[in-house]
């Protein structure tokens, strides 16, 4: 039985052309800065991020985290969506690491933050009151639906942060997945922000890493962060090749996987018992809930999916996640709409 995991795009293995260079990949010590595969790597995710200078660390969790280490003193403010991952999902590391506190503004079902909202949480000086430092916005906002910030909000935030003197970071896990959805360069996407991570392993496939970009004197700051959260690797040019073929082969095929988001939403709506968010998902991602007249639950749900081959990640009592990816192709999809079709 063919196995189709829309779990996360995190599930993707590398492609047969990343397995290749990652052979020959040419390496060093990049703790001393000498791998030169990374260096490369570092290199080419600045140059398309518009940013001087980029720093591959081993994951999305650490790019973000040592971003706000970069940005933030100890007792600063970052303010952010409730629903964002660096909230939600990342450990809590920024106040257990940093002692940063995070300020929450409930995000809009479309991924962004109010506008008045964050002007009404930046904190006048006062000694009582904790230092509004970092604004942080997740593109594409992943508990949201993948949905895509515009170029045009976020140059209204970056606007707002520099009149406020306030640093701003972009989530960009999946800053390709917006770039082509929106069919908006990702340097335009990250030109106001300060900072910016991306992911290499989700939807671009590559095993490992992710790459923080920013200004050489903030990447100079994070690079010593790096070190401190254990993330300085040796040979990582044998990773870093593979991020290479992530960036230079894989994503303008991404609009594929939008494609079957979108037919996959577009038949599970047609399905009695399955009230999907939206028909026509923002990118790779499909959100589903179970209607009331449904007995089972998504665990129950999910277990039976599985069974038939198709694994579904639960996000609530009642509710599912499907993430499309490289590895999952038209017969994947369909196979998902037979075994939701058995299933309910
Ligand atoms: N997200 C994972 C899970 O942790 C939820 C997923 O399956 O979607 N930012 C965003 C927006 C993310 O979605 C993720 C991973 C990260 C950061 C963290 O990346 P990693 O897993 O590399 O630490």
């Amino acid at each position: 039985m063919k196995i189709v995991d829309l779990r996360s795009d995190t599930v993707t293995h590398p492609t047969p052309a990343m397995r290749e260079a990652m052979a020959r990949a040419e390496v060093g010590d990049d703790v001393f800065g000498e791998d030169p595969t990374v260096n490369l790597l570092q290199q080419v995710a600045a140059e398309r991020m518009g940013k001087e200078a980029g720093l591959f660390v081993p994951s999305g969790t650490m790019g973000n985290l040592a971003a706000v280490l970069a940005h933030c003193n100890r007792g600063d403010e970052v303010i952010l969506g409730n629903l964002s991952h660096t909230f939600l999902f990342e450990g809590g590391g920024v106040a257990a690491l940093g002692g940063v506190m995070p300020r929450t503004l409930p995000n809009l079902p479309d991924g962004r933050l109010d506008l008045e909202d964050i002007k009404g949480a930046i904190r006048p000086d006062d000694v009582h009151q904790p230092v509004s430092r970092l604004i942080v916005l997740e593109n594409t906002h992943n508990r949201c639906g993948g949905t895509v910030l515009s170029a045009d909000y976020i140059r209204q935030v970056g606007d707002l942060a520099k009149e406020r003197q306030l640093k701003f970071h972009i989530d960009g896990a999946r800053i390709f997945n917006a770039a082509v959805a929106s069919n908006t360069p990702a340097r335009v996407l990250a030109e106001p922000a300060d900072s910016i991570t991306f992911c290499l392993s989700k939807g671009l496939c590559a095993p490992v890493g992710s790459v923080l970009c920013g200004s050489a004197e903030f990447i100079h700051r994070a690079r010593r962060i790096r070190k401190q959260l254990g993330g300085g690797m040796r040979q990582a040019g044998i990773l870093a090749a593979a991020g290479l073929v992530a960036l230079n082969e894989m994503v303008d095929r991404l609009s594929e996987d939008h494609r079957r988001a979108r037919e996959l939403a577009d038949e599970l709506s047609g399905i009695s018992g399955l009230s999907v968010d939206t028909k026509i998902p923002a990118s790779n991602m499909v959100f589903v809930s179970l209607c009331d007249e449904v007995p089972q639950n998504s665990t129950q749900v999910a277990v039976r999916l599985a069974e038939l081959g198709v694994k579904v990640q639960t996000v609530g009592a009642r509710r599912f996640r499907m993430v499309t990816h490289y590895w999952v192709d038209d017969e994947g999809i369909q196979q998902t709409i037979n075994s939701f079709k058995k299933v309910l």
